[in-house]
């Protein structure tokens, strides 16, 4: 029908009948017949057929958090088109005019509307993490925590509790790319039964500065230049270098931030952390301290710098992207929850103090104790009204957390409710439906703009008796906060202990492997390369000098520079000597889902193998990666053995950077048809510089000899990665692909500088 024909049309058909003597007689425009409405499962909680839903359409899945959310769920199915009071619109193309060629008349009501609407769709971004991506989920404790917290989302084992998950960067604008070096954020927002809890935190488990009062100027480093807004979501510049040169409490940070957590594989393969010192408080109002954890099952992976540079250019969205992906697909990201607990008298002993966001307290010290995990399993339906408007907050504990007197934590509870009101236009941002909590809201808050609450009744205060004394007070099942003593006189400082600004960055450093050891001073010399003043590279040798001889050594031979003496220690107390914490490296958590959602090329061209093609392609989907047939240009290819293949990308829409590793089916004109094209060659080769596994079958393996792909490994074992088989042996050699990939990267192959 109706549909059929839309689909065969490559036109707009309803176009004429806008122009001329036509337009006197109104038309409906392009119809489609309502589509015939598709069953939704059972299990799912959307009210299916409600007025405001539609037929059902898009299916939500299960999820608590639906139930609220469809109240304001808008599907347009079958639907006319309306103004904003609910007028139906007969025309949509033209504006109102006093005649064909007259001036558009201040009467169209209709086209005033949807220009205004138009001129107001946008919001201020976030003054820091404006760029980011969410989804929806739930957490499940593991087990019935009720001993040492009454926070609702582990009151029994079992228990789900709603979710919306926002990651994102921190310094790069609202458009900004993906894959900048970054620190990323990680923040949970839980719909309890006692009300919403956010967990703000970052996939790094310290921060750059000690005290909320130093938070702007550390952000107005990073920012773009005021005089010139540049540059974009980077780090590596002047105003940064400096401000950070000169506040060495920044040294631990630094070191995460040069190291490849902050630039990840995909936020699916990055650890979360609370970063503060918590208290957990249970029903007696005992209390304990508590640091949380968030460990991805995928493993925590990283990209290379060459690659995430190139990646910022090929998919800005990259990270999005994958998140998006991964979900619609049906491989839910997963991470388990984690906590440190220690008592104060545990804490009494440690050489650092956990009020001090710029140190962890290494696993080895307290152990991570899993509690429960975090699936996100459903994208949002609207980025704007979701993933835009979300406000998290440090401000939003409930009954069972508290927090600590962390003097960066403290200045969080004011910062995060302050910034939505400018950003989101007033008070009422928690009536948003994206933020409203699932427990229910009942206080003598009245007013302020876009008010959505009906209060009913004439009493808006408390005590009252007009309305029987409610809302009422919850008393002791109300939030009561840990009734700690302080005393001390007013002072603007710091502890002592919080001035061992190096022992903890030498312990990151000691803990890394020595590949992870070389990309940070790599970092570290793009960082000060593009730093301009020769003063402030020379004063972040001086700090980096305080950390440990072999990494300075290594930054100032990459800048070409000598190491300047160390930069004065801010106290006499001598720094603390750790052991080195294997948990601290990446490489300490490879993850346990296999080749699941890794992205394979199949680099196919002229005189291909396309039965053995199509069975690669079924394997590799089989075991749950995604594969995809990459050409010279998209379209009908033919093969030499069946039907023609279906080239989905091409290497110029999709390059090397895109994908985890490649495969050349075996390709009879593979030495004429691509060798010959730079982009192909330049593909395979950075597949092989990133440390991507590279399978060639049969003559696909002319194309490795063209593009001088070694294989052997530069201290001269073959590597494993590089696997060249016969057609007949495609089974054992897509096994041996299969594991590499699963390890991510094979970084033995790296040289400095790269040699393909
Ligand atoms: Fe912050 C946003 C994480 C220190 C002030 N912060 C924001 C977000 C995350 C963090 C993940 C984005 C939330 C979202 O997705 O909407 N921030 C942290 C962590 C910190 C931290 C882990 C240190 C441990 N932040 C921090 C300080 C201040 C702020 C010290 C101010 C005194 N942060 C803000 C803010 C933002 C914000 C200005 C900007 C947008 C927003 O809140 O909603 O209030």
């Amino acid at each position: 029908g109706d549909e059929k024909l839309a689909a065969e049309m490559p036109f707009n058909p309803t176009k004429p009948l806008e122009y001329g003597d036509a337009a006197y007689t109104p038309h409906a425009g392009a119809t489609h017949a309502p589509p015939t409405p598709i069953a939704t499962a059972s299990t799912s909680t959307e009210i299916v057929g409600s007025e405001k839903v539609g037929d059902g359409q898009p299916d939500i899945g299960d999820n608590a958090i639906n139930r609220p959310l469809d109240r304001v769920r808008v599907d347009d199915t079958g639907r006319e088109l309306t103004t904003n009071q609910g007028v139906p619109v007969a025309d949509n193309q033209n504006s109102l005019k006093a005649g064909l060629r007259g001036p558009t008349l201040m009467e169209d009501f209709i086209l005033r509307e949807k220009i205004t609407h138009f001129d107001h769709e946008r919001i201020p971004e976030r003054v820091v993490h404006a760029r980011g991506s969410a989804a929806h989920g739930y957490f499940e404790s593991y087990e019935d925590l009720r001993g040492l917290t009454r926070a609702a989302p582990f009151a029994a084992a079992g228990k789900r509790t709603p979710v919306f998950v926002r990651f994102s960067t921190v310094a790069g604008e609202r458009g900004s790319a993906d894959t900048v070096r970054d620190v990323r954020g990680f923040a949970v927002k839980f719909y309890t039964d006692d009300g919403n809890w956010d967990l703000v935190g970052n996939n790094i488990p310290v921060f750059f500065i000690q005290d909320a009062m130093k938070f702007p100027d550390l952000i107005h480093s990073v920012k773009p230049e005021p005089h010139n807004g540049m540059p974009q979501a980077a780090s590596a510049h002047d105003t940064f270098w400096d401000f950070a040169s000169l506040s060495p409490e920044i040294a631990h940070m630094l070191l995460w931030h040069t190291s490849d957590r902050a630039i990840p594989r995909s936020y699916r393969m990055m650890q979360g952390f609370g970063v503060h010192t918590f208290r957990l408080v249970n029903d007696k109002g005992e209390s304990v301290f508590c640091k949380f954890h968030w460990t991805p099952l995928a493993g925590t992976h990283s990209l290379v710098w060459d690659e995430a540079a190139r990646l910022a250019g090929a998919d800005p969205d990259y990270h999005r992207r994958d998140l998006w992906e991964a979900i619609d697909s049906g491989q839910f990201p997963e991470y388990e929850l984690g906590l440190q607990i220690f008592t104060e008298e545990q804490a009494a002993q440690f050489p650092f103090d956990i009020l001090d966001p710029t140190k962890i307290v290494p696993e080895e010290m307290v152990a991570v104790r899993p509690v429960g995990k975090l699936v996100l399993d459903r994208n949002p339906d609207n980025f704007f009204a979701e993933t835009e408007q979300v406000a998290f907050c440090a401000a939003h504990v409930v009954p069972g957390i508290d927090f600590t007197n962390d003097p960066l934590l403290q200045g969080r509870i004011h910062s995060y409710i302050d910034t939505q009101i400018s950003r989101l236009g007033g008070a009422n941002f928690h009536e948003i439906p994206i933020n409203t909590p699932v427990a229910q809201i009942h206080n003598n808050q009245r007013d302020g703009i876009h008010r959505q609450q009906i209060n009913r009744g004439r009493v808006s205060y408390e005590p009252n008796s007009l309305a029987g004394g409610c809302p009422f007070q919850a008393g002791a099942r109300g939030f009561v906060s840990v009734p700690e003593v302080s005393q001390g006189r007013e002072v603007r400082g710091k502890p002592e202990l919080f001035a061992d600004h190096y022992s903890q960055a030498r312990l990151f450093w000691i803990s890394q492997s020595v590949t992870e050891q070389r990309h940070i001073i790599n970092a570290f010399r793009f960082e000060l390369t593009r730093v301009h003043t020769p003063a402030v590279r020379r004063r972040v040798l001086a700090l980096l000098a305080n950390i440990d001889a072999a990494l300075v050594a290594g930054v100032a031979d990459g800048l070409g520079m000598e190491v300047p003496p160390p930069l004065p220690l801010a106290t006499d107390r001598p720094q603390y000597d750790y052991p080195a914490s294997p948990s601290l490296s990446l490489f300490a958590r490879p993850g346990n889902t296999g080749i699941r959602t890794r992205r394979v090329a199949l680099l196919v061209g002229p005189g291909v193998d396309g039965a053995q093609t199509r069975k690669l392609y079924a394997a590799l989907l089989d075991q749950g990666a995604v594969p995809r047939l990459v050409g010279q240009k998209i379209g009908a290819l033919a093969s030499y053995t069946d039907a023609p293949l279906d080239v989905e990308i091409s290497v110029e829409t999709g390059p090397s950077v895109l994908w985890d590793g490649v495969i050349i089916p075996d390709c009879a004109d593979a030495r004429d048809a691509l060798s010959r094209d730079a982009n192909v060659l330049e593909f395979v080769k950075l597949q092989y510089r990133h440390g991507k596994p590279l399978l060639a079958l049969g003559s696909g393996a002319e194309l490795l000899k063209a593009a001088r792909i070694p294989r052997k490994l530069p201290h001269g074992v073959p590597d494993p990665g590089v696997i060249l088989v016969e057609s007949s042996e495609a089974a054992e050699g897509l096994n041996s692909f299969v594991s590499v990939l699963a390890q991510q990267r094979i970084y033995a192959r790296e040289t400095d500088p790269a040699r393909v």
